[in-house]
């Protein structure tokens, strides 16, 4: 495939997570930057991607919808591997679950954070589901909180796409003011990956004087 890649993006969504695996890879890419939420605030996006959501990706003719599965994407399309791990790797069954882990038990107690704190007008707000689902997502930390106690990375060691997953939960997180509740290795592991200049480069960009601001715990108005 030879086409440049396209990446509809808003700051600060996870649409982070392949901009900055782009920026790791340091690909020729194209972006496009939205105002957050695009389906609100951008009505003609929903003719590129139906769902209204961040990110969006074109490569050729494939279409992609996910932000861990685009990085995956760029790992095996590009035969990036030395951001990635291959299925015969020791680490591989570790690597597919903190992929899959960022979302399906990372970010998904902290949509309900966002939209229950801030997202909902304030009638439509339940303090309760948002205490209920902090107390949840730092939980769900568990297991992440154990592996960083003698690993600065979360696969072989070394810097992958898993920590890119995983590391945008925790920025997210950071977004919400939760951060302070992290372990001090969490804390350090986080840091460390704020440092990449990738991150630093990806992070910015689309931020603007529109941009969302989002609200801190404990969410007071
Ligand atoms: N599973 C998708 C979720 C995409 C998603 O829900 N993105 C959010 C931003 S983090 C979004 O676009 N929300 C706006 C909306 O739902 O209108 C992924 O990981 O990329």
């Amino acid at each position: 495939m030879t086409d440049k890649p396209t990446l509809w993006h808003s700051y600060p969504s996870r649409s982070l997570r392949p901009l900055w695996a782009l920026e790791e890879m340091e690909i020729d890419y194209e972006l496009v930057t939205l105002p957050f939420p695009p389906r609100l605030f951008q009505r003609e996006y929903l003719d590129v991607n139906a769902l209204g959501t961040v990110p969006f990706f074109r490569h050729g003719q494939v279409e992609m919808t996910e932000s861990t599965g685009i990085c995956l994407y760029l790992v095996e399309q590009y035969q990036r591997y030395d951001l990635g791990l291959r299925s015969g790797d020791a680490d591989y069954g570790n690597y597919l679950n903190w992929l899959f882990h960022s979302d399906a038990t990372l970010t998904f107690p902290q949509t309900l954070i966002l939209r229950y704190s801030q997202f909902e007008p304030a009638e439509r707000r339940q303090p309760q589901v948002v205490e209920d689902y902090r107390l949840w997502y730092l939980a769900r930390l568990k297991r992440l909180n154990a592996h960083l106690l003698d690993h600065d990375y979360l696969c072989e060691n070394r810097f992958t796409i898993a920590d890119i997953a995983v590391g945008y939960a925790l920025y997210l997180g950071e977004g919400l003011g939760l951060a302070g509740f992290y372990e001090p290795q969490v804390q350090a592991y986080l840091a460390r990956l704020k440092a990449r200049p990738a991150f630093q480069r990806a992070e910015p960009m689309g931020a603007g004087p529109d941009s969302l601001v989002v609200k801190k715990y404990p969410f007071s108005d």
